[in-house]
Order: C-alpha cells, then sequence, then structure tokens
C-alpha cells in the first residue's frame, strides 16, 4: 500500500524513511524546489499539502494511508481535509502532541497518537539501555581485581536465583571455580535440582561465615545482605543484584535493586543485551525458567520489563530442556519401585502413604505431590532412603494445619524436620529411624508415619473441630 507521509518537521521524515517500508511503500511530501533532507529518502510528491491538486500523481481509486504530524492541529487539519477530498480512499494516521492532536471521530478512518505514544517506549528503551550498559561496565570494574568471587544466592535457591547467579558470573568472565553458586542451604525441589541436572549447574552449600573467607569478594543475586543476619560474619558485600523490596541496612560497592521487577533474570536479561553480549542457549534456558516460575508464567507482578525479557529469552532458550525441567523425569530404576509402592499404597483417615525404599532424593517429592491427588486425601507422605537418611515428603491440601508444623513435633527430636503449610520434609539419619522404630523398612516407615504422625493429625483435626463455631461446624476447610 503506498503510504503518504507528510509533516512540517524533516526529521520526521528521517524516523520513518527505514522503518516503515517493509509493509508500506512510503512518498514524502516536499515544497516546490525544497532539496530532500535525506539523500536517498525515496519517492517525493511536491506542492501545497493543503491543495487538492498537489495530489494528481495518485489514482484516487486506490486505497492509501497517511501519515500527518504537524505541530498544530488545524494545519493537520487543513491537509487532512485536501488529502481526502483528493484521495476518499485514505486511512489517515495523527502524530502531534496531545493537544494538537484532532478529536478522534473528526475524520473517517482515522487514528491519533501522540509522539510518545507512538516512540515514547523505544526512545527511553534506547536511554535505559545507555545507562545500563554503564552498569555494566561498574559491575565488572567492581569485581575486576576478585581473586576469587562468591555468588550467595537464597536458602534452598530457586531457578531465578540460580539462574541470575549464572549470568552474573558470566557477565564477569568467571567460572564454576572462581565464582562459584553459594547458598546456606541445598537446593533441594525436584524441578530445581532437575534445573541443576540438565544445565549442568552446581550450588555449593556453606554453613557459616568461615566458609567465606576463601573469597576476596561477595555478591548477593536475587536476595539482599540483610535476609542473611550474622551468618556473613559482617563481612562486606561488593555486589547486590535483587528484585525483592529494597531492604536498607547495609551498602554495597555495587548495588541494583529493582522491586518493580518480577524476577532479577530479567535484570540480568537486560545486562546482556545492553552490554552486547550473545546469549548462549545454556543462559537463555536458565533465565527463562527463572523468569517463568517467579512470574508464575507472568501472572504475578509482572511488568513490562520482564515480558521484554521473556520475549528476548524464549527466542534464545532451548525449549525442550524447558520442558524437562518443569517436569523433571524419573529415573527408570525408580519406576519398578514406584509400580509397588503405588499398588500397596495405603489411605488411612485422609493420610495417603507409600514407601519406596531406595530411591534418588528427588524422586520422594515426586511421588508425594502424586499421592496428593488420590481421592480422599488430604495429607501425603512418601518415604524412602537415600544416601545415610530416611527422607520422607510430606505434602498437605493446603486447608489443614501446617505441614512444616506436623512434622516438626512428631519428628523434630530426632532428626531435622520442617516446611512449609503445604508442604514439609523430613530428614531422620538411618540409624536413629531403625533404632526409633525398630527397622529400616516398609514396616517401620508405617509405624512411623502412621503411628506418631497420624496421632498428631488426628488431635489437631479434634482441635480444629471444637474451635469451630457450632453454626459453621461442617466448614472443616478453614483457612489455618
Ligand atoms: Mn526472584
Amino acid at each position: 500500500m503506498k503510504c503518504l507521509v507528510l509533516s512540517d518537521q524533516r526529521l520526521f521524515y528521517g524516523l520513518v524513511c527505514r522503518s516503515v517500508g517493509a509493509w508500506v511503500t512510503p512518498y514524502y511530501h516536499l515544497d516546490k524546489g525544497e532539496r530532500t533532507p535525506y539523500p536517498d529518502l525515496g519517492e517525493v510528491f511536491r506542492g501545497d499539502p493543503a491543495d487538492p491538486e498537489t495530489y494528481r500523481m495518485f489514482d484516487p481509486a486506490d486505497q492509501y494511508v497517511a501519515v500527518l504530524a504537524y505541530a498544530q492541529r488545524s494545519e493537520a487539519e487543513r491537509v487532512a481535509r485536501a488529502l481526502t477530498r483528493a484521495l476518499p480512499q485514505t486511512y489517515l494516521l495523527f502524530l502531534s502532541l496531545d493537544e494538537h492532536l484532532p478529536e478522534s471521530a473528526k475524520f473517517e478512518r482515522m487514528r491519533a497518537r501522540t509522539w510518545d505514544e507512538a516512540f515514547g517506549r523505544s526512545l527511553l528503551h534506547e536511554i535505559r539501555t545507555l545507562v545500563t550498559a554503564w552498569d555494566v561496565e561498574r559491575l565488572r570494574a567492581v569485581l575486576a581485581e576478585a581473586k576469587k568471587i562468591g555468588i550467595l544466592l537464597q536458602n534452598d535457591p530457586d531457578p531465578d536465583a540460580i539462574a541470575s547467579g549464572l549470568a552474573l558470573r558470566s557477565l564477569v568472565n568467571r567460572n564454576r571455580v572462581s565464582a562459584p553458586l553459594l547458598s546456606f542451604g541445598a537446593v533441594t525441589r525436584p524441578e530445581n535440582l532437575a534445573m541443576l541436572r540438565i544445565l549442568d549447574l552446581q550450588v555449593q552449600t556453606i554453613a557459616g561465615p568461615k566458609d567465606l573467607e576463601e573469597f576476596s569478594h561477595l555478591a548477593c543475586v536475587d536476595i539482599q545482605p540483610p535476609v542473611f543476619g550474622d551468618r556473613l560474619g559482617g563481612r562486606q558485600i561488593d555486589v547486590v543484584i535483587d528484585h525483592h523490596p529494597e531492604a536498607g541496612g547495609y551498602n554495597a560497592r555495587f548495588q541494583d535493586v529493582r522491586p518493580g521487577y518480577g524476577a532479577t533474570a530479567t535484570i540480568m536479561t537486560e545486562y546482556f543485551r545492553a552490554a552486547g553480549i550473545p546469549m548462549n542457549q545454556r543462559h537463555a534456558t536458565a533465565l527463562l525458567y527463572g523468569l517463568k516460575t517467579d512470574t508464575l508464567l507472568l501472572g504475578r507482578e509482572t511488568s513490562h520489563e520482564d515480558i521484554e525479557a521473556f520475549y528476548f529469552l524464549y527466542r534464545h532458550a532451548n525449549l525442550n530442556w524447558l520442558r524437562r525441567m518443569g517436569n523433571p523425569e524419573i529415573p527408570r530404576d525408580a519406576l519398578a519401585s514406584f509400580g509397588r509402592a503405588l499398588a500397596r499404597l495405603e489411605l488411612d483417615d485422609g493420610l495417603a502413604f507409600a514407601w519406596i525404599g531406595q530411591v534418588r532424593e528427588d524422586v520422594i517429592a515426586q511421588v508425594a505431590d502424586l499421592l496428593l491427588q488420590v481421592e480422599g486425601a488430604e495429607w501425603a507422605v512418601c518415604a524412602g532412603i537415600a544416601g545415610d537418611n530416611v527422607v520422607a515428603s510430606v505434602r498437605n491440601a493446603g486447608y489443614v494445619r501446617a505441614a512444616g508444623d506436623v512434622v516438626k513435633r512428631v519428628f523434630g527430636e530426632i532428626g531435622s524436620a520442617g516446611g512449609h503449610r503445604t508442604m514439609a520434609k523430613v530428614v531422620v539419619p538411618k540409624e536413629a529411624f531403625k533404632n526409633r522404630w525398630q527397622g529400616l523398612n516398609e514396616k517401620a516407615a508405617r509405624r512411623a508415619f502412621y503411628g506418631a504422625f497420624l496421632e498428631e493429625l488426628r488431635r489437631l483435626r479434634e482441635a480444629d473441630r471444637r474451635e469451630q463455631p457450632a453454626a459453621s461446624g461442617a466448614a472443616t476447610g478453614a483457612q489455618s
């Protein structure tokens, strides 16, 4: 389609001459005898734009689109009137400042946009990219002299933290030896373990300030130093990059905290793009997975920047890896014990239980998730042996008492137990388990979970019932 471009600001011709060509053929209006402002502008037409005669070279039977960018509304309207009289089948796009745009129904087939609506975002983007590129330079300068960098992630780091840590390491040209990812708690969620496995990533577990001594520099990613309390032993943190609310009370040499962002992965993606660093498949997949999980697939606390980053990462990521991370694979040799366990699955008083024997630790959590889908299950427990421990994953449907509290009360004394409201984990050393429940097998595990554990659930349920006001006695599904 032919596109007539008319403006009293010649700069505008430069703005459009390279950007609309793919879809329309532009014809620029110039005054009689006026020199072409850009040498390779393309087709031009000349004359008084407010005179219908000026458009004689165009066939009035054809369809056109015209872009009119005039500083004054009166001028824009005068030109539009002449133009539509000569070429009645013309779509009109007006661009100007808000107060100089024609009212929306002034002409047929028209659209009026302000300059900032049409170009503002991309101009702002350019300014921000410029600043971000220098942020990356500053970041690199802060870590340039580092002998060894510790990249600190939250406890039980999530994909956003892991991906952002990986991205930071690459931005400053380090590797897993000179800049390891550190956490005060191991990665436990099966999806996150799958991410580490598929992308060949390691997170090193550390215990306290002593473990930080070997690092000349420390960076906090997807978290801010105050969250660690005194576990940092008062160490100076050099770099903080995060999207959680500003914590305050600390001073880092490089600090970039953007609470409006849905993920730290978005900040890291902007660093890569602004600094012109190629995004490889591994980085893109990690960052996309981090962004996806932190924003619940862009459903929660998502900014325009997150969507921009998502769009960019999506084109560079390996979607097959991504799919495998979202649905962690079950090892083949675990399937047999799965089958046996599920066949003997017990469901008593709302508690679904399965013992799956010796197995990779994350499989236990996967089976627990599955058990919670069993009809009639309010609680699900899957237990097995992983390494030197008996490990159990506990799930509840979310409307009964907190899973973490229950496991702590029952298992807190002989092992480590804890978790959130709807999921919890129990780790008991094999020996301690054997002594307490007279064995290290399915029978003993059943004793453990159908003994004290079920007892505790019954007690809680009874307590809930007593707390319920008589009128709503039937509603046992109250949120706790
Ligand atoms: Mn995050």
